[in-house]
């Protein structure tokens, strides 16, 4: 069958994942769309060569025949809304990062995908589809450098406009470390600290930037993960696990060494969009294949998105007190833990 998606948030990924749709997945068709702003619906059809219905409304779109699953694409406020829509109409539901803005917003959501009684939602984590992380958490799994010790991370990106704020940092940009890191080591987060280095001369007043963000785990692992996003020269995101007998370390982008008028060089991405075209592509692909063979979705579930928010929120806590902040989980209902089981089986 031809998988029939709808989209709620035609703005940059929203387009960025019906192209994908369109032009390099298969199984799959958007036959539906919305945006609050009916303008950018419209738009995103014509730019992108496509036939589709724009509904008024998610409400409308979720409900309607010519829909059979939704990717949510709106600004992460929207998500918790549109996702609870969704599962009460028994689709399935692909929501970008984050799930929901608080912990609590997530908690709902779960509740309500363990009353349906099956996984339904797939959080947009698309690093798990990630070739270079993917080879990380096997020589992980399999102790091939012993136990992990310590982690040093990087997220870099060139600029940022005026929009982005300090909280957002951790909220839109260290949100995709914080859960490749609980995927790749599976241990839970204790605590989180922030510290401030000296200030990038590209920052805007309002931005703290730099930000180091200090996470420890319950077997005792460091995390030391960077976040820049004035760093000009290119966007980049570095991994190195220093485990008791070696170092992992993510494998960088494929590209063309050149050498040139006695220069070796390289070319570095520039942004998000190509650096993970693949792991979207992967992510999107394996949406669509679990609703084509109706079976649990079993990418990146709720709980991750409940683990990435009542982590972000303490890192948020951090970013105020200076303080190293203690993170709490809630128990990992057996609902997630059997779908994980079954997911790995
Ligand atoms: P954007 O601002 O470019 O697009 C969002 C669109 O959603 C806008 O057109 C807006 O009018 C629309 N919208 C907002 N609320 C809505 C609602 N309630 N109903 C219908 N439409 C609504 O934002 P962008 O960059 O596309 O980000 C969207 C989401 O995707 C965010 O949560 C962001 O964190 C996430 N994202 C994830 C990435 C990843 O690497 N996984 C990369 C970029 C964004
Ligand atoms: C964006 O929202 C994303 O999710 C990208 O993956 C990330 O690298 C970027 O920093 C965010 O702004």
């Amino acid at each position: 069958m031809t998988v029939r998606i709808g989209v709620i948030g035609t703005g940059a990924i929203g387009k960025e994942h019906m192209y994908r749709v369109k032009n390099r997945l298969s199984k799959a068709e958007i036959t539906a769309v919305t945006d609050v702003n009916h303008d950018a619906a419209e738009k995103a059809l014509e730019e992108l060569e496509m036939k589709a219905k724009i509904f008024p409304d998610e409400q409308s779109l979720i409900e309607a025949e010519e829909v059979d699953a939704v990717f949510i694409t709106s600004w992460g406020e929207a998500h918790e809304e549109a996702v609870l829509k969704a599962v009460a109409a028994g689709k399935y539901v692909f929501c970008e990062k984050p799930l929901a803005v608080t912990a609590q917003g997530c908690r709902t959501i779960m509740q309500k995908e363990m009353k349906y009684g099956k996984r339904l939602i797939q959080v947009g984590f698309m690093r798990q589809f990630d070739h270079g992380y993917e080879q990380l958490k096997q020589a992980l799994d399999t102790k091939q450098i012993g136990e992990p010790l310590l982690v040093k991370a990087a997220h870099r990106a060139p600029e940022v406009d005026d929009s982005y704020t300090t909280d957002m940092a951790i909220t839109d940009t260290l949100i995709h470390e914080i859960n490749i890191l609980h995927w790749l080591l599976a241990d839970n987060y204790v605590s989180a600290q922030i510290f401030y280095p000296k200030k990038n001369k590209h920052a805007l007043p309002h931005l703290r930037d730099p930000q180091v963000i200090q996470l420890e785990t319950e077997s005792g692992v460091l995390i030391q993960a960077e976040v820049s996003v004035n760093i000009q020269y290119g966007y980049d995101i570095q991994c190195e696990i220093v485990g008791e007998e070696g170092i992992l370390s993510l494998p960088e982008p494929e590209t063309t060494v050149m050498r040139y008028k006695g220069k070796q060089s390289m070319n570095l991405l520039s942004d998000w969009k190509t650096r993970f075209q693949d792991a979207y592509d992967k992510e999107i692909q394996a949406f669509i294949n679990q609703v084509d063979n109706h079976e649990p979705a079993q990418g990146p579930s709720a709980w991750e998105g409940y683990v990435a928010a009542v982590t972000s929120d303490a890192c948020l806590k951090a970013q105020e007190s200076g303080q190293r902040e203690p993170i709490e989980l809630d128990s990992m209902p057996d609902f997630y833990r059997d779908e994980a089981k079954a997911a790995k089986a």
